[in-house]
C-alpha cells in the first residue's frame, strides 16, 4: 500500500480540507500534516510549486489541489462516471477555485483597502459565483450538483460555502449566502448532515 503524507494549514477550510475528507471517505489512511504559516514559510521553496496542498505518494510529492480531489474522489466513489455528470462537477469545483483566487487577493490588506476590497468582492465576483452555483443546483434538479448524488463538487462547494458565512473573512456578512441565494443556504446545511461529512467531522 502506498505512503500518503497530505501536508496543508491546520484549518478547516481552503484548498486542503475537502482533500482531507475525500481521503477519509475513501477509507485512505494518510498522514494529515498540518503546518502553520510560519512553517510554510520555510517548506516553500521545497515544494513543487511553492504553495500547498501537496500530497506525497510514497515520496515523490503532487499538487493541484482539485486535480487531487477528483483523483481521490475516483477512487472513493464519489466522482461521477457519466462524461456530462464529471462536467457538472469539475464546473462547479473549477468556478468555486475561481472564487477563492479572487478572496486570497484580498488577504494581506489591512483597514480600509481590506473594508474597500471585500466590499468589491461581495457586491461582484461572491454574488455573481453564488448566483452561478445556485443556477447550476436548481437545474441539476435535486439537493446535489452533479449526478443525483453526493459527489466532491458538493464537498468542495460546502467547505467554499462554509467560509463565506463562517464570520472568519472580515467585510463579508454571515448572512452574503442567504441574502444573494437561500437556497445555497439549506443546501450547504443539508450537504453538512451527509454521513461523508459527518463521519470526518465526529473524529
Ligand atoms: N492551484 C493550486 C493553488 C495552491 C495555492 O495557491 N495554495 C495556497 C494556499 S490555499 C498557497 O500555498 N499560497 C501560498 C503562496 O502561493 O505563496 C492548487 O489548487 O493546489
Amino acid at each position: 500500500m502506498s505512503t500518503i503524507k497530505l501536508t496543508y494549514f491546520d484549518t478547516t477550510g481552503g484548498r486542503g480540507e475537502p482533500l482531507r475528507i475525500v481521503l477519509d471517505a475513501g477509507n485512505i489512511p494518510f498522514e494529515d500534516h498540518r503546518i502553520s504559516f510560519a512553517e510554510f514559510g520555510q517548506a516553500a521553496k521545497d515544494l513543487p510549486m511553492g504553495a500547498v496542498p501537496v500530497v506525497e505518494i510514497d515520496g515523490t510529492v503532487y499538487t493541484q489541489s482539485n486535480a487531487l480531489i477528483r483523483y481521490y474522489g475516483k477512487i472513493s466513489g464519489l466522482y461521477p462516471e457519466d462524461a456530462w455528470e464529471a462536467y457538472k462537477c469539475d464546473e462547479v469545483m473549477g468556478a468555486t477555485e475561481d472564487l477563492t483566487n479572487k478572496l486570497v487577493q484580498t488577504f494581506g490588506l489591512k483597514d480600509d483597502a481590506l473594508l474597500s476590497a471585500r466590499q468589491a468582492l461581495v457586491k461582484g465576483p461572491i454574488t455573481r459565483y453564488l448566483k452561478l452555483l445556485d443556477s447550476r443546483l436548481s437545474e441539476a434538479g435535486s439537493n446535489y450538483l452533479a449526478d443525483n448524488r453526493f459527489t466532491i463538487a458538493d464537498l468542495k462547494v460546502f467547505i467554499q460555502l462554509r467560509s463565506l458565512t463562517s464570520g472568519f473573512l472580515d467585510h463579508v456578512p454571515t448572512d452574503t449566502v442567504s441574502s444573494v441565494a437561500p437556497r445555497l443556504q439549506d443546501y450547504a446545511e443539508s450537504i453538512a448532515k451527509e454521513p461523508s461529512i459527518l463521519s470526518y467531522y465526529a473524529k
